[in-house]
């Protein structure tokens, strides 16, 4: 079968059979998809769990097989693997796909497969080491104040195939525009596109940072920078990169663009002509004016952006300069900022108790984001740990190192974190909880509190993936906050 004909949504969908790896949310996404589509289905996941089983039987009723408990064997007769972003590229699978030539997609790829010959939803792109979520959840706000029919999808967590394929009562695109989060995984697996191809492209994208992080998934960190890169390949007005970042520019000078596309900065000080920035206290657009060496437009003011932190700001700038990309009035960009507020456990004021101030950052799963967090307050008791996923901490503790009055330490990988502030904050006082059970969070901040003298800080930023102890970071950030309020004091 001949795939470079699927490119489209009017494509003989029918007649392809498909395996699809993983019964999670992209998984369970590719398989409603495809069977709307009326092709053979077959779904593979290495667990067989109860989770897995009830996920089945939903696929099943929708017209899939499911084989659950082996996600390495190749199924017989199939024409592409479309694989969740979670599945390494190393597995066995893709081996044995390779050697019977099936080609790889994945979820984003077979989105872009879908959508319409013509008139199709142009996308709007964001990705980066931290801040994604945040970021497109405030692109989407600007966009939807300006009138426009506009949903954040992608790693964000509502899968880029059910906003392609939504409709609204007519029948029409549900939408005008996506904004997408995506991550270095989802794309990993873009096909990247070439002069001429028929391979995603975006409207226009941007990378936010780039720090060392899914090392053990990508192998290194050139082959998770090259995933970033990809979001640039082929976009038509902008490749919006971080000017307080060279490993962002550097993806934009190296990317294959269409004629005509513009490489625009972003950063905290006074823009140059072309850039985004700050003056004084206002967010200003130097690059879609008419005029950029004697124009600025004057987007917001920093109060609009909450919580103002400098990290934030400039998410806000990455956010406006893909919305001005595509169009939208300075005045919608700074109402979708007034409108937009950011979700729980991200730098979230759980309580003051006896004039110590409880932060959850539980979504500060790297060092890259926990050394944001913790160069937003001056004394600080840092409760850190959990997976550590490869990485090394010597860079963010030499940081942070006079910030610390103490240090709570957590999770499977507490030790990693510990050696690194032997080395670096060797006078730093620090406390282990070795338990893991679902009492630990509780000794954890008891810990803390201990420690902490009025006017301190007890950040959670723990610099580390959650799953050795919760299901999930907000799981983590549940259990802090509970834990919080269980202390004994005055609360404020
Ligand atoms: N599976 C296998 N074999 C494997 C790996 C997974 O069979 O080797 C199966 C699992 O048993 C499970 C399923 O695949 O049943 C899970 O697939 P998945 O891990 O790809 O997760 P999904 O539920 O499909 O969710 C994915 C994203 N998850 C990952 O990239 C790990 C979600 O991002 C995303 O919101 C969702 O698609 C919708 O697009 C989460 C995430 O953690 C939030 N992202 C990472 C991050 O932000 O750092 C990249």
């Amino acid at each position: 079968m001949n795939l470079d004909d699927f490119h489209h949504l009017d494509a003989p969908w029918s007649e392809l059979s498909a395996c699809v790896v993983g019964t999670g949310i992209s998984g369970s996404a590719v398989v409603r998809a495809l069977r709307e589509k009326n092709a053979r289905v077959v779904v593979v996941d290495a667990a067989d769990d109860d989770r897995a089983r009830t996920r089945a039987t939903e696929l099943e009723a929708l017209g899939a097989s499911v084989r659950l408990g082996d996600d390495a064997t190749l199924p017989d007769g199939v024409d592409v693997v479309v694989t969740s972003p979670g599945m390494r590229p190393t597995a066995p699978l893709f081996a044995a796909a390779d050697a019977a030539g099936v080609p790889v997609w994945g979820d984003v790829e077979l989105a872009w497969r879908l959508r319409p010959r013509e008139g199709a939803a142009p996308w709007l792109a964001i990705t980066g080491t931290n801040g994604k979520t945040t970021t497109v959840r405030m692109l989407a706000s600007m966009l939807t104040a300006a009138g426009l029919r506009a949903e954040a999808v992608g790693n964000v967590g509502t899968p880029v195939l059910d906003a392609v394929l939504a409709r609204d009562l007519d029948g029409n695109q549900a939408y005008d525009v996506l904004a997408l989060e995506l991550s270095s995984f989802q794309l990993h697996w873009l096909t990247p596109w070439t002069e001429g191809s028929n391979a995603p492209r975006m409207r226009a994208a941007a990378v936010l940072n780039i720090a060392p992080d899914h090392l053990d998934w990508h192998g290194s960190p050139e082959a998770y920078a090259a995933a970033k890169g990809r979001i640039f390949a082929g976009a038509e007005v902008a490749c919006v990169y971080n000017s307080a970042d060279p490993a962002t520019e550097k993806l934009v000078r190296e990317a294959d663009v269409t004629e005509g596309c513009r490489a625009v900065g972003f950063g905290l000080g006074t823009p140059a002509p072309g850039n985004f920035g700050v003056v004084e206290d206002l967010l200003v657009d130097r690059a879609f004016v008419a005029d950029t060496r004697n124009e600025a437009a004057e987007l917001a003011a920093l109060a609009d952006v909450v919580p103002a932190a400098p990290h934030n700001v400039a998410n806000a700038l990455a956010a406006a300069a893909l919305a001005r990309a595509h169009g939208v009035p300075p005045e919608a960009v700074r109402q979708g900022l007034r409108t937009f507020r950011p979700d729980a456990h991200r730098i979230a004021h759980v309580a003051t108790v006896d004039d110590v101030a409880y932060i959850d950052d539980s979504k500060a799963t790297n060092g890259h984001a926990a050394a944001a967090s913790l160069r937003a307050y001056p004394s600080i008791v840092w409760v850190a740990g959990g997976l550590a996923k490869g990485a090394s901490f010597d860079e963010l503790v030499a940081e942070a190192r006079d910030r610390l009055r103490a240090v709570v330490l957590l999770g499977a990988d507490r030790a990693v974190i510990r050696e690194a502030l032997e080395r670096h904050a060797p006078d730093v006082p620090v406390s282990e909880v070795a338990a893991t059970d679902t009492g630990a969070m509780d000794l954890v901040v008891r810990t803390a509190a201990e420690l902490a003298r009025p006017g301190d800080t007890v950040l959670l930023a723990p610099a580390c993936a959650s799953m050795d102890m919760f299901l999930n970071y907000g799981a983590r950030g549940d259990a802090f906050a509970e834990a919080v309020h269980r202390l004994p004091g005055n609360v404020s």
